[in-house]
């Protein structure tokens, strides 16, 4: 597994800020954010290339929060992102991704988006939202569809555990979806509310999700997307990954 970090615990600082956490952290691969107020830019891009300690280091991105918010023009923005990350030379580009008006338009805006992204050689993942956010994919049966009908070989899954944990789904998401697993977004939180709490100081067991998914071969990202304590928890992280003898 490859240990990642979001910049979610600080992306609503100054972009300054952002970059001396790229520097001051040790990790093979980080989750950047194309948000408000740090949405990606040319300039962007050099800052984080060049703040990141090695070139083996990879800078992955997640794209808007709420795409819908961009109405006709949502795809095009989502596109637009898919091309930053291309310069960035990105594993993967996650997104919450709309529902259309039926499955059928919602799978061919896929399929473009994730061929605009094969074209960079880089990955789409679908992330499973919360019930709360029931406009973007987040059932089961959602994901179940999407990869029963899709074709696009570059099209993945990125679970995010505290969102499944409050859906009650981890379990069915790992059993039924696996395969197209690429990247695990990890936090924690109560079951009730998306607190994205450091790990531990919820109720997620984490440890034995990780321990299943190291059974299983697993070899994707692990990427951590605490609001705070995301040194304390890439530690945690790490020990966990060293235990399973899979660093
Ligand atoms: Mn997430």
């Amino acid at each position: 597994m490859i240990p990642c970090v979001s910049t979610l615990f600080v992306h609503e600082s100054p972009f300054s800020k952002i970059i001396e956490w790229l520097k001051r952290i040790e990790v093979k691969a980080w989750e950047i954010i194309d948000e408000k107020p740090n949405e990606l830019d040319i300039k962007k891009i050099e800052g984080y290339k060049k703040a990141v300690s090695s070139d083996l280091t990879l800078i992955n991105v997640h794209g808007p929060y709420n795409p819908l918010a961009f109405g006709p023009f949502l795809f095009k923005r989502l596109e637009n992102t898919v091309s930053l990350a291309g310069l960035l030379r990105s594993s993967y580009v996650v997104i919450h991704a709309p529902k259309c008006e039926d499955f059928e338009t919602t799978l061919k805006n896929l399929e473009n988006l994730s061929s605009i992204a094969s074209k960079f050689g880089i990955k789409l993942l679908v992330e499973n939202c919360t019930s709360n956010e029931s406009a973007y994919l987040n059932t089961l049966e959602d994901f179940i569809i999407l990869f029963d009908t899709t074709c696009a070989k570059n099209l993945g899954l990125c679970l995010d555990l505290g969102h499944a944990y409050i859906e009650r789904n981890v379990d069915d998401f790992l059993s039924r979806l696996y395969e197209k697993l690429v990247n695990i977004h990890l936090h924690d939180n109560d079951g009730l509310r998306d607190l994205h709490m450091p790990l531990d100081s919820g109720k997620i067991p984490w440890r034995r999700i990780l321990e299943s998914l190291a059974k299983k071969g697993y070899e994707g990202f692990v990427t951590l997307e605490c609001k705070s304590s995301v040194e304390e928890s890439l530690n945690k992280l790490n020990e966990t990954l060293i235990r399973l003898n899979i660093l």
